[in-house]
């Protein structure tokens, strides 16, 4: 049975007995999770808070930015701001880097995030979260560059994400297994629900927009079509399908209980890699999965081994259970 314990003491005791993480990477983590109870409060209110419908304005990535989009990217920004344990922010909201104000000291962190991903379900209702990355800021230089963003997922420190949904529920790991922690609206303070998470290693369920199948790779139309053909097919079993289109909360539901997740190069923009962003969503995704014992894969390589080039590379991203991961993976080399 899970101790049910706070964020705060999991943290404390992380820096204390296991020496695992420094004071300020726990003040770090302390400080994005009460940013995104924030977050969480602001979702939840729904109609009634004005937070529905569009800015009206793009982001980076040309896509239309919802109010809570904004909303969520300035609760992170004013959280982080001013404790000393950053150097720098980077968001899929912002097209540059987000220097701490010399008004507030510096820290060696850089934090990374999406703040609010899925947001094309947010007024449907449909769960919705925050993805967030830590990585250190390289020793030495004057000052922080994007350059100093881009380092491959493997030199990650911390990651985790949090799925506002029925529950609102934090899952964190430092690089020693993956914690779940439940939010206890009425102590206002995240509880321990889940620890040393695991993927099962087989599944029967995969993940992926089917609408974009005929834009697939080979590799990738030949494992779906395998997936559809049952038992009456070459994997002899019948397959299950889920895409809810929120990362967050498709990931979510691979750690809870196994599965695949693809969303896979496609035709339709041949020149972009994938849909999806490397350094803030694939990266702290893909070590979430390796330390709950599955794979991520952008169907050639290991995600964190990737060394990026820009602040918002995008990816082709297949993560979750081990052995159907290794599968498409092998399809792709074959
Ligand atoms: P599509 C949400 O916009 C997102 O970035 C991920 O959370 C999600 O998995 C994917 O895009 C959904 O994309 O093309 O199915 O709408």
């Amino acid at each position: 049975m899970t101790p049910r314990i706070s964020l705060t003491r999991y943290l404390v005791e992380k820096q204390r007995v296991d020496d695992r993480i420094p004071s300020d990477l726990r003040l770090l983590l302390e400080v994005v999770a009460r940013a995104c109870k924030g977050i969480s409060h602001a979702v939840n209110k729904g109609a009634l808070g004005d937070v529905l419908g569009s800015a009206g304005t793009d982001n980076v990535q040309g896509e239309v930015q919802k109010k809570l989009d904004i909303i969520a990217n300035e609760v992170l920004i004013e959280a982080n701001e001013w404790g000393g344990h950053l150097a720098a922010m980077a968001s899929e909201e912002m097209e540059g880097i987000y220097v701490v104000p010399n008004r507030y000291p510096k820290g060696e962190y850089l934090l990374l995030f999406d703040p609010l991903d899925g947001s094309s379900n947010i007024d449907v209702n449909v769960s919705i979260g925050t993805i967030f990355s830590v990585l250190k800021k390289p020793e030495g230089g004057h000052g922080v560059s994007e350059q100093d963003f881009l380092q491959a997922g493997s030199r990650q420190v911390a990651a985790g994400y949090c799925l506002y949904g029925p529950q609102t529920t934090l899952v964190l790991t430092v690089g020693d297994g993956v914690a779940m922690f439940t939010l206890d609206r009425e102590q206002g303070s995240f509880v321990l629900t889940a620890e040393d998470v695991k993927i099962p290693e087989d599944t029967r369920e995969f993940a992926i927009n089917m609408s974009n199948m005929r834009h697939w790779d080979a590799p990738v139309r030949r494992y779906i079509d395998e997936c559809l053909a049952g038992k009456d097919g070459p994997r002899g079993s019948d397959f299950n399908m889920r895409w809810i289109a929120s990362m967050v909360t498709d990931v979510h539901r691979i750690l809870t209980r196994g599965g695949i997740f693809l969303y896979p190069w496609d035709k339709r923009e041949p020149g972009k890699p994938g849909k999806l962003r490397l350094l803030y969503e694939a990266n702290p995704m893909g070590w979430l999965v390796e330390q709950a014992g599955g794979t991520a894969t952008n169907g050639r390589q290991r995600i964190l081994d990737i060394e990026p080039g820009k602040l918002h590379e995008r990816v082709s991203v297949i993560l979750g259970s081990r052995n159907e991961v290794e599968r498409v993976t092998g399809y792709h080399a074959s």
